[in-house]
């Protein structure tokens, strides 16, 4: 297949297309480099020092003999995106370029203007260019869990079936979004349901937990081709961040009491789960949805593994409850269905102890590249 790989300088997106161009997919990443600017905004970095886009899909071609081409661009710019298309002609346009951390999105009105502007603007246009450009093109998209928000009954994968006064209906399952971040994903959301219904679009909605690890095969294959992995307050994210602060030796930082719990999955799992919704497509017009994640966790019961593999490590690290910087619950019931990528053939990557012990590993050999100011939060949601 030809694949667009959007957002495919980023976190999951570039183990997404070295995977797929692994597997014999025409890939081509689109990726303005935006995230790489932000770390400059934010004075923070990569844990792992990472190489330009060009050196890395050059070192990819030189292992491999493959071709991964680039897009340098911004999917707001619609006349940028139409070239893209026109030179593509992509079977599918896998959809990760979006500003994904709801700090970012909470740091001040600006950056919730940009934040929504920058994932809405970017994923109509996507739309308007599929209509236009690849009517047959299977959207992707990235969406997220935290769409749902923790609602006190289960969560279903996208849609609810609903008796209401003696007549029943099937209904996007209701959003609660935590952050302005979420809610553009949600807007997304409803973009696309609307798009599918009105021009017959195929799409996906993947709404995926949180991503923890960094390597994958294709990754470890060369230093040049290692992930990025953040680790800071804005846009590291919880598993990930307490296993680098274990390694540097810095209190495990818990917002509140830690009952917040949330789906997980691997990174070896996201690209999975790409693959498998590429595989297989949505119908014409259809809007489908699946919940990717693997796992349900506690942010307490996380910090608490890491704890434990990080002492028999050698590494002690204290759990910290520190005041919470955001407006969520702190304890409530979380159990949200996940069959649907299952039943297509994913076969999950659990979080084991020496899941946890390889990433530590993995963080150790760069744990002086640490910002230490970057770890505590600094940015409130009140
Ligand atoms: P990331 O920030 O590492 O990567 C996103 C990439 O998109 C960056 O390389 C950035 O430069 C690019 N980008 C952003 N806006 C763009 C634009 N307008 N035009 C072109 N490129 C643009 O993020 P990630 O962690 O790889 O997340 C990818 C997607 O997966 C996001 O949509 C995110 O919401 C979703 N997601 C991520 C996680 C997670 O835990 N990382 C969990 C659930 C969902
Ligand atoms: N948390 C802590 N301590 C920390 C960091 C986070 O207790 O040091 C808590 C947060 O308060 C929150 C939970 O852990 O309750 C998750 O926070 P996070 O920063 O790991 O994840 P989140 O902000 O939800 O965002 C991340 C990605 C986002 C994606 C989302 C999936 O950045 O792109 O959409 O995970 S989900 O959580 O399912 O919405």
């Amino acid at each position: 297949m030809r694949i667009v790989v959007a957002g495919g300088d980023g976190f999951c997106g570039w183990p997404t297309a070295l995977y797929l161009s692994r597997q014999g997919h025409d890939v081509f990443i689109v990726d303005s480099l935006i995230r790489r600017k932000w770390d400059d905004e934010l004075r923070s970095n990569s844990l792992t020092p990472i190489a330009t886009l060009e050196e890395r899909v050059a070192r990819w071609k030189e292992l491999t003999g493959k071709t991964i081409q680039i897009y340098t661009g911004d999917l707001t710019h619609y006349d940028f995106l139409r070239e893209v298309f026109r030179q593509t002609q992509p079977d599918a346009f896998v959809h990760f370029a979006e500003q994904r951390s709801a700090p970012y999105s909470m740091i001040d009105r600006e950056h919730a203007v940009f934040t929504q502007v920058n994932n809405v603007v970017g994923t109509l246009n996507v739309l308007y260019a599929i209509k236009e450009l690849a009517p047959e093109c299977h959207l992707i998209k990235l969406g997220t869990m935290g769409e749902y928000g923790t609602p006190n009954i289960d969560i279903e994968e996208g849609y609810i079936k609903i008796k209401h006064k003696g007549r029943e209906d099937v209904l996007p399952y209701p959003k609660q979004p935590g952050s302005m971040y979420h809610l553009s994903k949600v807007h997304d959301s409803h973009n696309i349901m609307f798009a599918c219904k009105a021009w017959g679009i195929r799409a996906t909605d993947l709404n995926q937990g949180i991503v923890y690890g960094l390597h994958t095969d294709e990754t470890l294959m060369d230093p040049v081709l290692v992930n990025r992995l953040d680790y800071d307050a804005v846009f590291g994210t919880a598993l990930n961040r307490f296993i680098i602060q274990a390694a540097i030796g810095h209190d495990l930082t818990v917002y509140g009491k830690g009952g917040q719990t949330r789906g997980f999955l691997n990174i070896m799992d996201t690209i999975r789960c790409i693959e498998i919704a590429a595989e297989n497509p949505a119908d014409k017009g259809e809007f489908r949805v699946f919940n990717q994640f693997t796992e349900e966790f506690s942010v307490l019961e996380l910090a608490e593994k890491v704890q434990k593999v990080a002492a028999q490590e050698g590494y002690e690290a204290r759990i910290a409850h520190i005041d919470n910087p955001r407006v969520e619950k702190e304890e409530h019931y979380y159990h949200a269905e996940n069959t649907k990528l299952i039943d297509l053939g994913l076969e999950p990557h659990l979080l084991t102890d020496d899941v946890i012990r390889g990433i530590l590993h993995a963080v150790v050999d760069h744990k002086d590249r640490v910002i230490k100011e970057n770890v505590m939060p600094n940015v409130t949601w009140k």
